[in-house]
């Protein structure tokens, strides 16, 4: 019989190193629950980084990607299918934009909007070739691909990857005259997260967004907003974005737009932007499958349908009030929007996620010292109480070494 002791053997045997999970096997998942292979239950806190919105193994969608899969499965894009028009058109109207571009993974999504904004430089703005530069922020994440990690400035993700792909310039974050000072004639782009997940759920100042907006419109530079993670309800608006009424040129999406059911990533933009791309620029064989577009329309209509933006801003709000309310010697303070909440603490967070663990709570330490708390939105109040019960004892416990 498969057990948690077999499968972390078989994995520190043949897998490659590149990740080191909490030894939770998990085997099934319903709503905001997984079991182990024992059939020990947790309540799943990251949400795999926000994929699970709507929760384990939605119905729906469960059904969607069934129906689908025994119908058909892939026609690459050298043909069409009688799914992929109807996502294209249900993801344009739900986001407002006039067009979008379908791929895989998230990191793939961010690389379609760099070669947008590159080509839209080039051809539309008159930047010179090869002279295109894209500014970033300190702290971000965009991905893992060459050129992503290029424009990290996290040591780990870079050490050993180089040679990097040049022109990208690093910003402070959540810093606007930085933005302003960094522009110049060969500027065509500002990629930006409006909440920095890896980063430990960094909530920039109110009218950040709003301004960083006016600074790229003021200069004819695109406005590009990773909403990979925070968008699709998670800061309880469909994207963060929307908190300050900002409409970014192109707007990378991936996660949650499947609802943890298929690797799916678009790129919504503008006609002037995306329309930038000709038959045979860019793509992905598995790009705008039929069962990734079922499944991408079917994930977008539980996120209204289930009204899971209206859930996460109220729970997120009712369940940061209560976290500030735990006294506990290590937190530090708690932030964040919607139910994407970071409990900063003084020390490692990690130890207190293996108590979480062991509690029945499955949350993942972020930036070393902060508590990542991202639950599916399909959350009930009493769930988020019962895990409120285990958090305050854990964050209380005074056997952790105060570092
Ligand atoms: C891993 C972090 C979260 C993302 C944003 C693009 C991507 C991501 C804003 C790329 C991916 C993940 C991937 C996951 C860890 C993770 C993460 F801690 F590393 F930063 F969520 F907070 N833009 N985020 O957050 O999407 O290619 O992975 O589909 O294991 O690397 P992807």
């Amino acid at each position: 019989m498969t057990s948690t002791k077999e499968c972390i053997e078989l994995e520190n045997e043949y897998g490659a190193k590149n990740y080191n999970p909490l030894d939770v096997v998990i085997s099934k998942g319903k709503g905001i629950w997984v079991e182990d292979v024992e059939g020990n239950r947790y309540m799943d806190f990251l949400a795999s980084y926000s994929a699970l919105n709507q929760g384990h193994n939605h119905p729906r969608l469960v059904k969607a990607l069934q129906k689908q899969a025994e119908k058909l499965s892939l026609t690459s894009r050298a043909f069409r299918n009688d799914q992929l028009p109807y996502f294209e058109k249900e993801l344009c109207e739900l986001t407002g934009y006039e067009m979008m571009l379908p791929m895989n993974s998230g990191a793939e999504a961010v690389e379609t909007a760099l070669k947008a904004a590159r080509k839209w430089g080039e051809k539309v703005k008159g930047v010179g070739k090869d002279k295109g530069e894209i500014i970033v922020c300190s702290g971000n994440f965009h991905g893992r691909t060459i050129t992503i990690v290029s424009m990290s400035d996290e040591e780990q993700y870079r050490d050993g990857f180089g040679p990097f792909t040049p022109g990208f310039k690093i910003i402070e974050y959540n810093n606007v005259s930085a933005l302003q000072d960094a522009i110049n004639e060969n500027t065509v782009a500002f990629m930006v997260e409006p909440i920095q997940g890896e980063g430990g759920v960094v909530v920039p100042d109110d009218g950040y967004m709003q301004k960083v907006e006016k600074v790229c419109r003021d200069n004819n530079v695109l406005l590009i907003a990773d909403e990979i993670q925070s968008g699709l309800g998670r800061t309880g608006k469909m994207f963060a974005c929307d908190h300050e009424h900002v409409k970014p040129d192109m707007i990378t999406i991936g996660k949650a737009l499947s609802g943890g059911m298929y690797p799916i990533s678009a790129v919504v933009g503008s006609a002037e932007v995306l329309g930038v791309f000709n038959p045979g620029d860019h793509g992905s064989t598995y790009g705008g499958n039929p069962i990734a577009s079922a499944v991408g329309r079917e994930s977008l209509k539980v996120i209204v349908e289930d009204e899971l933006c209206e859930r996460s801003a109220e729970l997120g709000e009712y369940f940061m009030a209560e976290l500030e309310k735990i006294e506990s010697p290590y937190v530090d303070f708690v932030r964040g929007k919607g139910l994407w909440i970071g409990v900063v603490l003084k020390q490692a967070a990690r130890p207190f996620c293996k108590a979480l663990m062991k509690k029945g709570i499955l949350a993942k330490d972020t930036h070393g010292n902060v508590i990542r708390i991202a639950p599916p939105l399909v959350i009930e109040k009493e769930e988020i109480d019962q895990a409120l019960t285990a958090i305050e004892e854990v964050l209380t416990d005074e056997s952790f070494d105060k570092e």
